[in-house]
């Protein structure tokens, strides 16, 4: 296992740096993970909700879901991993490469987030595919109805077994192949294709540094290994 202090150099000799961040990331500001003992919404697991299936058989359900994360997020702020990498910006080029539905890279500051699961602030029309953004805590009616045609709205992001938004994922290829370090933050490797972006960087010559809890999926595959909660790993790096 690496120290800090050896990844902090790589940093300093790497301009370009790209984040691929995962549940993990946002974990100390207060809001669960998908597979830790916290994941869980009324003994729903996420992989059951997270998908169109759930949502053609009970859109209700599925938007309870959606809305208490919705307001979940909104009472969260971004904990100190998220100012570290928005501070990063000031002497790297960074762009970060997130999972995570939340948007709170963005409210800490970071100006390239790639959101390749989609955005729990954004509802699109299931019929004409009017796209709103809508940063209210909490949606007044559910299932929310589309103001144009009056049909259902969904949640804006990626369900499983749903392709990603072709640009975010073109957009993540280019991004990890030219980069120099990669940071695989928070994330537990499980989900594809975003876990296949750690290989690309690698046969892309980037260095991969993973800053997670425990191992995981991934580590076999990373250059070096930060172990500890990424809200205190971040920080020093960036200092
Ligand atoms: C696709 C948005 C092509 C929604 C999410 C069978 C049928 C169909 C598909 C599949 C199949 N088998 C496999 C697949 C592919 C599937 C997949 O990968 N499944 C997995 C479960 C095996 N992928 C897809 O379906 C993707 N699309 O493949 O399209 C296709 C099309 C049709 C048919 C086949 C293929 C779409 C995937 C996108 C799903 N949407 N989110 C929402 O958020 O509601 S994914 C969801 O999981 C979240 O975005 C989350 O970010 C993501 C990944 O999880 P993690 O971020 O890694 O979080 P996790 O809880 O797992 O881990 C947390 C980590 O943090 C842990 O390691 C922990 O140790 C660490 N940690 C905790 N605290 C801290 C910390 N680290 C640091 N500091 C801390 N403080
Ligand atoms: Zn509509």
């Amino acid at each position: 296992m690496n120290e800090v202090s050896d990844v902090r150099d790589w940093l300093r000799a790497s301009p370009r740096v790209i984040a691929l961040t995962g549940a993990g990331m946002s974990a100390e500001s207060g809001i669960p993970t998908f597979r830790g003992l916290d994941g869980l919404w009324r003994n729903y697991n996420p992989q059951d909700l997270a998908t169109p299936e759930a949502f053609e058989r009970n859109p209700t359900v599925v938007w309870e879901w959606y809305d208490w994360r919705r307001g979940l997020i909104a009472a969260a702020e971004p904990n100190p991993g998220h100012y570290a990498l928005a501070q990063l910006e000031a002497t790297n080029h960074v762009s970060i490469i997130s999972q995570n539905v939340d948007g709170l890279h963005t409210r800490a500051g970071s100006t390239h987030v790639i959101e390749i699961h989609g955005s729990i602030w954004r509802t699109r029309c299931t019929s004409c595919d009017r796209t709103q953004s809508n940063l209210k805590p909490h949606l007044t009616t559910l299932p929310p109805l589309c103001e144009d045609c009056g049909q259902l709205l969904r949640p804006g992001v990626v369900w499983f077994g749903e392709n990603l938004p072709p640009m975010a994922w073109e957009a993540s290829v280019e991004a990890v192949s030219t980069a120099d370090i990669l940071l695989v933050i928070g994330t537990s490797g499980i989900v594809y294709p975003a876990a296949q972006l750690v290989p690309i960087a690698k046969d892309a010559g980037a260095k991969v540094v993973e800053i997670n809890l425990e191992a995981t999926a991934l580590s076999s595959q990373v250059d070096a290994t930060l172990l500890g909660p990424s809200g205190q790993i971040l920080p020093k790096l960036v200092q």
